[in-house]
């Protein structure tokens, strides 16, 4: 390889990915080693784009949405492109633009798909070839659940052993195509930035709250699950798994110190009426760190599903996706 030649400019796409398991705890913060597995599975729609290009400037440079990235967010960017200079050679500065189209900062992981597009367009930009499942892990460096944006479909973040990490990644499972009826609708009831961070959130809540013990030992059998159901197409199996490994995060969040608490009153007023509608639809809710619920069903019932919910709430927006994704170089 001749560094010389590095970087060049290089675009790539990624979506975010929803967790039916939930990635809730580090084991090492430094290399973003999740305490347990999870599951997840791939949007479809809303891709983020990442474009790196060489840089006149003598440090790296990360624009979201045409603002510069300010620390201590921009060090999570710098971290990934340190590890790719290692590998490549390449000393020379890059600027990265990142173009969202998932609201930002309502909980709807878009950082884990800005991640994950941003490790594939830096590692080419560079002339680093990585295999998927070492993007996988290069893009975890950046932001844990970013990990799982590299594969697509329906995906397993492996907690792994290793102390460097190198076995903590995420591979797909089953294929987007597996399960084309399965939907997914992100509600927005709230638009306003989550007071406590995911990072600072789990560290917290690791640290303070005295049910996390339980959550950590439950994280390997509900991911079990969680693949086992999605395998069999088992709707019913996957709501129960997915909405215990919500309820139990969300509660420990509640027992942590100071408390954690990302769900709004409209939040509860839509899980309440989710649950409601459950009775007779297939359908079920899902919450991240934030207080906008992701919505679970099956074709046809997502029309159903989006006009009962608009019809209950009629100022929340209803965001509605597919399963898909997988990071990918675009023009
Ligand atoms: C998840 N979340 O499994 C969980 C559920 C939020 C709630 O992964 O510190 O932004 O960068 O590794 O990846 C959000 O955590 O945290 C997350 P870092 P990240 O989707």
């Amino acid at each position: 390889m001749n560094p010389a030649r590095w970087p060049l400019p290089a675009s790539a796409e990624a979506t975010a990915n929803i967790a039916m398991v939930k990635y809730w705890g580090k084991r090492d913060a430094a290399l973003n080693l999740p305490a347990a597995d999870s599951v997840a599975v791939c949007l479809d729609s809303f891709p983020t784009r990442v474009d790196v290009t060489p840089c006149a400037a003598a440090e790296d440079e990360v624009w979201w949405s045409g603002r510069p990235v300010p620390p201590p967010r921009i060090g999570r960017f710098l971290r990934v492109l340190a590890i790719l200079r290692e590998q490549s050679g390449c000393r020379s500065a890059v600027r990265a633009d990142v173009r969202s189209q998932i609201p930002d900062a309502v909980g709807l992981a878009g950082s884990s798909a800005a991640m994950a597009a941003f490790a594939l367009a830096a590692s080419t930009a560079m002339g680093v070839e990585l295999s998927p499942r070492e993007l996988s892990i290069t893009a975890r460096l950046g932001s844990g659940s970013a990990s799982r944006s590299v594969p697509g479909g329906f995906v397993r973040w492996h907690r792994g052993h290793q102390e460097d990490g190198s076995d903590s990644y995420a591979e797909e499972f089953a294929s987007a195509a597996h399960w084309p009826d399965l939907r997914l609708l992100a509600v927005i009831v709230s638009r306003e930035p989550k007071a406590v961070s995911s990072t600072v959130g789990m560290i917290r809540t690791a640290r303070t709250a005295p049910l996390y013990p339980m959550f950590v030992e439950q994280c390997g059998r509900l991911a079990a699950d969680a693949q086992a159901a999605i395998a069999s197409r088992d709707f019913g199996w996957l709501a129960r798994t997915a909405e215990l490994s919500a309820q139990t995060m969300h509660g420990v969040c509640l027992t942590a110190r100071p408390p954690i608490l990302y769900v709004r009153p409209l939040t509860v007023e839509l899980v309440e009426h989710v649950t409601e509608l459950s009775r007779t639809l297939p359908l079920f809710f899902t919450l991240d760190a934030g207080p906008n619920p992701f919505l679970v069903t099956l074709a046809p019932h997502d029309e159903t599903v989006a006009a009962e919910v608009a019809r209950a709430f009629p100022d929340v927006e209803i965001l509605r996706c597919g399963v898909g994704g997988g990071v990918r170089i675009v023009a």
